[in-house]
């Protein structure tokens, strides 16, 4: 299998983790993307992607596969035993409940602050100098109150439960501390009150499938 990425960006980072959890590093081959020479944006990789992001998994028989969830999903089943997205259909549910949640509320909202109120991937990947930019920056800025809120709401959940999704490590944990990752990066420290989630985020760090992960700090163009 492969896997197309970049390493040190949020995204490819869950996939990264996922991978280590299930102890399929070696079965990997990492392809790497360049997302600021817009290689992302090219026809050969949208052929495999027609969204135009990583990460992307390769199957050994030519399927590709894209969306974090989806290739979390196969990867986590591909031994017979899901550790990250449930076995029963109540485990399941919750985490699939969780996890939107995590993607809803935060990664996706701190991405689109990080592409449309900040510079994002550089003025060659993004069009925040066109004429629509101040509403642009406008509804970036409120998808950066959106996060914040996020932020709360998960503070308030692992407040009571140890993990995102209750008693158990789950793929809706990955996603949030993507996302808080991405929210670092993008200068969204967690707020100074969410004690809960800060806990959780350290102890995340600790996890040796977090702490090995071999992706790096997402790295912005100056
Ligand atoms: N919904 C996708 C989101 C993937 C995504 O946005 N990836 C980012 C990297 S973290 C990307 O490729 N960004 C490039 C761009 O937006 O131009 C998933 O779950 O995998």
């Amino acid at each position: 299998m492969k896997i197309y990425d970049t390493p040190g960006f949020p995204n490819p980072a869950r996939i990264r983790v996922v991978l280590a959890e299930k102890g399929l590093d070696s079965q990997i081959e990492f392809v790497k993307v360049d997302l600021f020479a817009a290689e992302h944006k090219q026809s050969a990789f949208l052929a495999i992607n027609p969204t135009g992001t990583v990460p992307v998994l390769e199957l050994d028989d030519g399927t590709f596969i894209s969306e974090s969830v989806a290739i979390t999903e196969y990867l986590d089943n591909l031994d017979g035993n899901p550790t990250l997205t449930g076995k029963t259909p109540k485990e399941k549910a919750v985490i699939h409940m969780m996890q939107k949640r995590a993607d809803d509320q935060l990664i996706d909202a701190v991405g689109i602050y990080f592409h449309h109120a900040t510079p994002g991937l550089g003025a060659r990947l993004e069009a925040y100098k066109s004429p629509e930019w101040a509403h642009r920056k406008e509804w970036g800025d409120r998808h950066h109150e959106k996060f914040v809120r996020g932020m709360k709401y998960f503070d308030g959940v692992l407040k009571t439960h140890p993990y995102v999704a209750g008693d158990d490590f789950s793929m809706a944990d990955i996603t949030v501390y993507a996302a808080l990752m991405h929210g670092s990066a993008a200068g969204i420290a967690i707020p100074d009150d969410c004690s809960a989630l800060s806990a959780w985020q350290a102890k995340m760090s600790d996890r040796p499938s977090v702490k090995n992960r071999s992706g790096q700090v997402m790295e912005l163009p100056a």
